[in-house]
């Protein structure tokens, strides 16, 4: 693929230019995810909705990427429903209150009971690890009626 190609020819021109130095050459390129921002657009924080609930993911900086992909300033989003921060040197966890968008989806419908509930949205790698630092949103409350 030309793509591929492409990256094949960098790759090169990056070793050429590193030559004296193989750590270098061999290191992944880095992320500067102090670059980087994602955000809820929707809900509102303080927003009286019902359930289901549409949420839309926001981000700046970093591009959505598929879980699996390791370039960089990529990632994918996880919502956090009803949950801080999991620990953020290891991959988040999957289950009702971390939710991965693994093939890079960037809006999601969820089913909320009734009462108040919080949201955040947490960037992960191609392996599903937070960046450093990590790319979070505020938090956002939303109250869900019947
Ligand atoms: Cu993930």
């Amino acid at each position: 693929m030309k793509h591929s190609n492409t990256l094949a020819l960098l790759a090169a021109l990056v070793l050429t230019a590193c030559s004296n130095n193989t750590d270098t050459a061999t290191a992944p390129a880095a992320d500067d995810a102090a670059a980087g921002r994602v955000f809820i657009i929707s809900p509102e924080d303080g927003a009286t909705v019902t359930s289901p609930v549409q949420v839309k993911f926001g981000i700046d900086g970093f591009s959505v990427a598929a879980a699996g992909t390791y370039e960089p300033m990529t990632g994918h989003h996880h919502l956090l429903i009803d949950t801080g921060l999991p620990p953020l040197d290891q991959p988040v966890p999957a289950d009702a209150n971390h939710v991965h968008f693994g093939k890079g989806q960037t809006e999601t419908t969820v089913e909320l009971a009734a009462g108040e509930h919080t949201l955040q949205l947490l960037l992960g790698d191609g392996n599903h690890v937070p960046h450093q630092p990590p790319l979070a949103s505020d938090i956002i409350t939303i109250t869900v009626t019947e």
